[in-house]
């Protein structure tokens, strides 16, 4: 390629204001077909993401080239979900251009704040495990491993939540409704993917018995690439996003019958399969179209990675020296039977061989204990939908339950246990149990997490494959998640150790020693303080309600579940507003509590949460005497953009779910980097915060794992907590008669039932006075702002490990065999100042 940069080519590629400015307007012009005098912003928008994305072409281009040309080892990270938000801010943080960005849209008269919030967010996740992918593609690139996501291109994300008479309703996230910009459309890579149909026995020339899928439908998967640029290091990985299309020409024979409306409303049937994004986190509803999306993905996905293998290497059984496959949750592991299939049916391998390519490239990551998220299909839907998977997965077990005999000799229980098709009335296939049979490692996402599992529900596998189990702690990308949410804090930190932390993130334990610094904690504790008021100046702006700034920004954000209690903190803000009116003229810590989360649409309690939370507020937002004391504020419709606005303004952070629970939480790392206090269980990744920031510098409070599991063991009874603690049996007492909903004094009769009645199984009340308790010592530390501010920047300095650049190395080395590629001169070098 020639060195010289044509001037045509330098308005596409140029780096400074001025091409870019003029590739704006150029795409403004040839491709939008409007000018700058009559294009409004939502036009202006696209031009700019076109110009951006001529900056990423080249690169994009160029870093596949490379990964052919070195035959370098490709991550296929296959997920259900991909919560990546808003790209624009993210692509020009990793491209060095925000400055030049800024300067180019204020010279052709728009402010970059107002374009960039055109940008909707592409909503392709339910919560942690759909944002951790996200942040995973970051960090994969940033270190410039190959890593690939592959996902379904949904019509609708995460669904839009509104609070309506403080309920939550639902309403369709139409994100592409005006296309995106970011996502290239393959024509030329599409693939058939099959259902239906059936096995057929038949004998090959060598004597062979074999099996053919035959009789099947298909629907045709379309590829859409979005790009992943790494941090300043010139990669721009893939995120290819499947689309779901009708199978390329319309039936001719029902044309003939006249019925071509009918052939065309096929099309729309196809096309549903990637239609909408179920919107469950952690509860399994086995719904039909779920399992086709789940086949969807992993067919095309198989079929291009080995396209892809074929062209570079050929020979298949050498797969797991140049692919590894990691399946996001148990949603993708259809790959182990459809990989063998494959390899068996298409590719002529016998068994054994097969078996073991298909092992050692997959590998299977585990999200959660709770045992209604597992996924179990039932035989009967999979025998219509893919019959010849099931037959397979049917092998798959026969001999795995003959390996279970061998090492275990005849424990019929255990072998019940273990076994992928569980019987009973509707018998069913596990997919967990699937995952872990047929990869070669399973990893939970923070070490308390991990040893749950090998002591839990993955016990017996844990027995007889202790090498499979690997612990690999979540983390998150702090481009995203510090240097693009939170500028002010980041410039502050670059001028003082400089930036290697942006891609080296421990390296903020030189923060340590600026605790003594009264220049430097004043600037980090003004920053706090102006991104409290930009949160106010939003809410005030979007919902006309006031912020207090002068209180402790007290904030819960993430699904709503039980498990993750919100309820406690509704509690505990309601008896906060119980102390102030029983004594008004007391003194008291100000505190605004702030909400956000989306409640799966079918999970009435999680939805009544909602409704209590907001009664609550009503009752404390409009009562004069909590002025200045008290406020508790529900923000709607949670998303990856509101949290970039919630976390760099919040000073405590709510990590409180029943210890054992929560898997590890993302959510708690993003708030420590951002310096806000945690107040937490030990529950999940919030123990290694706590290794990492040091006991003072954190407050844990509550029942541990094995005190919970004592406790319910002992019997557990939450009337005796109910009659022991006054001020917990007053809130309760409220909720129950109806003083929060004196319209409907029964409203919340399902959640004090569940507390009282039903003994509470997510141990609210047994953990509430410790809680209390926990919120006393906030209090006395936010009445000392130097040692607040020393606590928050302790927290700040000491998360490094909570990089997902961290997390992805170790993927790299312990599960994928790419540790070579790690170091290898790709990432970014340092600033040249
Ligand atoms: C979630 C866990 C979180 C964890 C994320 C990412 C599921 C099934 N699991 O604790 O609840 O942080 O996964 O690993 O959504």
């Amino acid at each position: 390629m020639s060195t010289t940069v044509s001037k045509k080519e330098n308005i596409k590629t140029g780096m400074d204001a001025g091409s870019i400015k003029e590739d704006i307007l150029s795409h403004l012009r040839y491709t939008l077909a409007t000018d700058i005098e009559t294009a409004n912003k939502k036009e202006f928008y696209k031009s700019v993401v076109l110009t951006v994305m001529d900056r990423l072409h080249n690169s994009w281009l160029n870093t596949q080239k490379e990964y052919r040309e070195q035959k370098t080892k490709k991550i296929y990270y296959i997920s259900m979900e991909f919560l990546i938000g808003r790209l624009l801010d993210n692509a020009l943080v990793n491209l060095n251009l925000e400055q030049e960005l800024r300067d180019a849209c204020k010279d052709l008269g728009f402010d970059y704040e107002e374009i960039r919030d055109i940008e909707t967010d592409a909503a392709l996740g339910n919560g942690g495990l759909g944002r951790l992918a996200a942040c995973f593609l970051d960090s994969m690139a940033t270190l410039g491993l190959a890593g690939f996501g592959y996902g379904i291109k949904y019509d609708y994300g995460i669904f839009k939540q509104k609070i309506q008479d403080g309920y939550q309703v639902e309403r369709p996230d139409d994100w592409l409704r005006f296309g995106t910009p970011w996502a290239v459309t393959r024509p030329s890579v599409i693939y058939p993917v099959r259902f239906y149909g059936r096995s057929v026995p038949y004998t090959d020339e060598d004597g062979h018995l074999r099996f053919k899928w035959e009789n099947t439908q298909h629907v045709y998967a379309l590829a859409n690439d979005i790009p992943m640029p790494g941090f300043r290091n010139g990669v721009v990985n893939n995120l290819r996003l499947w689309k779901a299309t009708s199978p390329k020409s319309l039936d001719l024979s029902s044309f003939n019958q006249g019925e071509y409306i009918n052939a065309v409303r096929d099309i729309e049937l196809h096309e549903n399969i990637s239609r909408v994004l179920y919107p469950n986190d952690k509860i399994f509803v086995g719904q039909e179209l779920r399992l086709k999306q789940e086949y969807f993905l992993v067919s095309s996905t198989l079929q291009d990675i080995l396209r892809e293998y074929k062209l570079q290497h050929g020979d298949l059984r050498e797969l797991p020296k140049y692919v590894a496959i990691q399946c996001n949750d148990t949603h993708p592991n259809l790959a182990v039977p459809d990989l063998m299939r494959i390899l068996m049916d298409e590719e002529g391998f016998d068994w054994e061989t097969s078996w073991d390519i298909t092992v050692k490239t997959l590998s299977y990551t585990n999200h959660t204990v709770l045992p209604e998220a597992l996924e179990k299909w039932p035989v009967s839907m999979l025998r219509n939908l893919l019959p010849r998977h099931l037959q397979i997965i049917y092998e798959i077990n026969k001999r795995f339950i003959n390996k279970v005999h061998e090492h275990f000799g005849d424990d019929v229980n255990r072998v019940r246990r273990m076994s992928i098709i569980s019987e009973g009335e509707q018998p069913s296939v596990q997919m967990a149990n699937l995952g872990i049979v047929g990869t070669h490692k399973v990893n939970g996402v923070a070490a308390l997490h991990t040893d749950l599992i090998k002591k839990t529900i993955f016990r017996d596998f844990y027995e007889m494959y202790p090498e499979r189990f690997t612990n690999k702690t979540n983390g998150i990308t702090p481009r995203r998640w510090l240097k693009q949410c939170n500028k002010p804090l980041a410039d502050l930190i670059t001028s003082e150790i400089g930036d290697s932390w942006i891609t080296h993130l421990s390296d903020l334990r030189k923060l340590d020693g600026k605790v003594n610094d009264k220049k430097f904690m004043k600037k980090y504790s003004d920053i706090k303080q102006a991104n409290k008021e930009k949160l106010a100046a939003y809410v005030k702006e979007k919902y006309g309600y006031e912020l207090n700034t002068k209180a402790i920004f007290d904030i819960q954000i993430k699904r709503i579940h039980e498990y993750k209690r919100q309820l406690m903190l509704a509690i505990f803000t309601a008896a906060l507003y119980n102390r102030i009116k029983a004594n008004p003229d007391a003194p008291f810590v100000p505190r605004t509590v702030i909400f956000a989360g989306k409640a799966a649409p079918g999970y009435a309690m999680a939805k009544m949460f909602i409704k209590l939370i907001n009664s609550i507020a009503d009752k404390i937002n409009n009562d004069p005497d909590m002025a200045g004391k008290l406020q508790c504020f529900f923000l709607d419709n949670y998303s990856v953009t509101l949290a970039e606005q919630l976390i760099p303004a919040a000073d405590l952070s709510e990590q409180i779910s029943t210890a054992g629970m929560e898997a590890s939480g993302t959510g708690n790392m993003k708030f420590a980097l951002n310096g806000a206090l945690t107040i937490g269980t030990l529950d999940g990744a919030n123990v290694e915060i706590l290794e990492e920031v040091g006991e003072e510098n954190i407050v844990i409070f509550g029942l541990t794992v094995e005190e919970v599991e004592e406790l319910r063991r002992s019997g557990y009874s939450s009337w005796e907590y109910y009659n022991a603690d006054p001020e917990l049996k007053k809130v309760i007492d409220q909720i129950r008669n109806g003083f929060f909903s004196p319209e409907n004094p029964s409203l919340f009769h399902s959640i004090t039932g569940s507390l009282l009645d039903s003994n509470d199984y997510f141990l609210v009340m047994a953990d509430y006075p410790a809680y209390a308790e926990a919120q006393k010592k906030i209090d006395a530390l936010y009445q000392n702002p130097e040692e607040w501010f020393k606590i928050a920047l302790y927290n700040t300095a000491r998360v490094g490990k909570f990089s997902s650049d961290r997390t992805i190395a170790d993927y790299a080395t312990d599960i994928w065999g790419c540790g070579d590629q790690l170091g290898q001169g790709r990432e970014y070098q340092g600033s040249k100042a």
